[in-house]
């Protein structure tokens, strides 16, 4: 059936737009404002918004948005797995004193998912975690991460950052999800989410970013579902994927003092919790964050004059098994969810041009830095 990228506002009371991720239809919601929702659905579940009472607006067909955003160029500039295995481990054979590649373990289908360690301090106690692309189609979350790693390996021998590696560890896996990266490459499948797990349903994929174990499974909404056709289905039970595995014994490895993973698209800084409303509760942990997050929307901001929003996750919409709600419900490190350019989908959404690769890196990386000099320099 023929999906179609929509904009649903509501028409009526008696269905308010926050009640749409209550609907269980299965939607792939991309954008929820107080105004409206910018979403991807076939004509059934288009049909069945109408009856509802949301007035459905057709924004531009699938098909139509990937002829005009997944242009040769749009592929060639991003990493595939194999590219960016090499390059993170030429990265770690021309810096041997400060990098060193690990594979933290291997995706359903066998790919190696890695991890870049660099410092020139083995088991030191310092120790701060960038990941990327835990989503097969947010393609720029493994851009920024693995240029976050270039970048610092090129720069070690000046401050701050040799201060950083003498003192600490910076852990970089720019691929949670080589598997669904790959799929997406594939023709016919750049919007993939999920990772590649045959459910037993004879569906196929995990939500990565709901298969974490904190208040795992406690939610049943359409953006955390138990249904396996939808794009945000939880799993099985928690850490049931090998991707989410590898990344929770790194974790546990290494304990890390914060963990930022990046994602696309909306320009958001999100925190804390994702599966509730509620904010956290101690107040010193939430001050943290909620200061942090605002720094880095002011660095992001300062760069190219880009807005990225601070807000807890659940502002967004209410997830449950998120990576950072686990990070932060079990190991109460700070723990940020950067949701990367573009700002909406008539701009691209998860189909970002090359040519923004390098300025939406531009303006992450004073957010990067401060996060690490916000962990690896804390107080003892
Ligand atoms: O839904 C997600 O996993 C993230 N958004 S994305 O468009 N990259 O898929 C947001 C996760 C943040 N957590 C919550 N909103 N609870
Ligand atoms: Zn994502």
């Amino acid at each position: 059936m023929a999906s179609v990228i929509v904009r649903v506002t509501s028409t009526s009371a008696r269905s308010p737009l926050a009640r749409l991720v209550a609907i269980p239809l299965g939607l792939d919601l991309w954008e929820l404002h107080p105004d409206h929702a910018v979403l991807q659905a076939d004509e059934a579940q288009a049909s069945r918004l109408e009856a509802m009472g949301y007035a459905v607006e057709q924004l531009r067909l699938s098909e139509s948005y990937l002829t005009d955003f997944a242009t040769e160029s749009a592929v060639t500039g991003y990493h595939s797995a194999q590219t960016l295995e090499e390059d993170l481990r030429q990265l770690a054979d021309d810096n041997p004193e400060i990098a060193e590649l690990h594979e933290i373990g291997h995706s359903v289908e066998g790919r190696p998912i890695l991890a870049l360690r660099l410092g020139e301090r083995r088991g030191s106690s310092r120790k701060v975690a960038f990941l990327g692309c835990h989503h097969a189609r947010e393609w720029i979350s493994v851009e920024v991460p693995f240029l976050l790693a270039e970048d610092l390996v090129a720069n070690a021998s000046a401050d701050p950052v040799r201060e950083w590696l003498q003192r600490g560890e910076i852990w970089v896996a720019p691929m949670v999800n080589p598997d669904g990266h790959e799929f997406t490459r594939t023709p016919g499948n750049r919007l993939w989410r999920k990772n590649r797990r045959r459910n037993r349903d004879g569906t196929v994929g995990v939500d990565l970013n709901r298969n974490y174990g904190y208040m795992w499974g406690t939610l049943d909404i359409d953006t955390s579902s138990h249904t396996p056709a939808d794009e945000t289905y939880v799993g099985p039970r928690a850490f049931s994927e090998p991707e989410s595995r590898a990344v929770r014994d790194l974790v546990a490895r290494q304990a890390f003092g914060g963990v930022l993973t990046y994602h696309s698209y909306s320009q958001l800084i999100l925190y804390p919790w994702g599966y509730t409303d509620e904010p956290i509760v101690d107040e010193t942990d939430h001050r943290e964050m909620r200061d942090l997050a605002g720094d880095m929307q002011r660095l992001i901001a300062g760069v190219h004059g880009e807005t990225y929003t601070a807000q807890q996750s659940s502002r967004l919409y209410p997830t449950a098994g998120d990576t950072t709600d686990w990070t932060y419900g079990e190991y109460d490190v700070p723990s940020f969810t950067v949701e990367l350019r573009p700002a909406s989908a008539l701009e691209g959404g998860f189909i970002l041009p090359a040519g923004q690769i390098q300025p939406c890196w531009e303006e992450n990386r004073p957010a990067a830095h401060a996060f690490i000099g916000h962990v690896l320099e804390k107080p003892a």
